[in-house]
């Protein structure tokens, strides 16, 4: 590799959708990077934390996607670690966006966050022969389903629902606060639920064989959650922020 290709990386082939995908992802990132901090500057004090939280969420993702996607251009494949060291530090900054909107959650959700996404990873990359993938995506989605349970998301079907603390947290806020919440228990009940799809897309024994034939990976998948979930997040969170 010349000087010039480590600067601006390798070139993605023209036709190679996964390869485009990752760069829509670092460009979007980017600029939903730039916008939250510009809001940061607009919103009221209690919310400057959270809107910081979300440029910081688009933006270490923002990173990411510029380094996977120059690996993925390198013919390297998919890029199993860059993904997983993304997720462990955005989705528990995800986390955090529940706990400064309502002051409760953040140690149980952070931990079960790990969990998810430390299991996740062994099935994924292979490097423990302790479970197969369909094992260790079986506890992670145990700990996505509990995350799920305790920020309210049975409350987008019904508004007296049983939630944990952070759902009975969020309904009783002030202000928009119930109403960005309700969106953010959207995105962790549906747009959560593309990742656990995409896995299974990447696991020999689901329905890897069909998803292949139609020319898609779990890349693509991956990508497209990011999208929506991270700048999806951060919007809602500005929802509860802006006047
Ligand atoms: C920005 C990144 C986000 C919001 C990533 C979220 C990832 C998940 C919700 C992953 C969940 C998984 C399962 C529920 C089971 C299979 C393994 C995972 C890690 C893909």
């Amino acid at each position: 590799m010349n000087t010039l290709n480590f600067i601006i990386g390798a070139s993605l082939q023209p036709g190679d959708f996964t390869g485009f995908t990752f760069f829509i992802g670092s460009v979007s990132m980017l600029a939903a990077t730039v916008f939250f901090l510009v809001q940061h500057g607009q919103v009221d004090k209690k919310f400057k934390d959270s809107m910081l939280v979300a440029a910081l969420i688009t933006g270490i993702a923002a990173v990411h996607y510029y380094y996977m996607r120059d690996q993925w251009a390198e013919g390297l494949g998919s890029p199993t670690e860059l993904r997983y060291v993304d997720w462990i530090l955005t989705v528990p900054l995800m986390v955090v966006e529940f706990a400064l909107l309502t002051g409760v959650g953040m140690a149980k959700l952070f931990w079960l966050s790990v969990v998810m996404l430390v299991t996740g990873y062994f099935g994924e990359s292979g490097v423990t022969g302790m479970l197969d993938a369909q094992s260790w995506g079986a506890i992670s989605g145990i700990a996505y389903f509990i995350m799920a349970y305790e920020v309210g998301c049975l409350r987008v079907f019904s508004d007296g629902a049983p939630s944990g603390a952070v759902g009975d947290a969020l309904a009783n806020a002030k202000g928009k606060i119930p109403s960005a919440g309700r969106m953010l228990q959207w995105f962790v009940l549906v747009g959560w639920a593309i990742y656990p799809l995409g896995y299974m897309m990447g696991t020999d024994g689901w329905y890897s064989g069909a998803v292949a034939a139609l020319g898609w990976n779990m890349d693509i998948v991956y990508n497209i959650g990011d999208a929506i979930n991270k700048i999806g997040f951060g919007m809602a969170v500005w929802s509860a922020a802006r006047d």
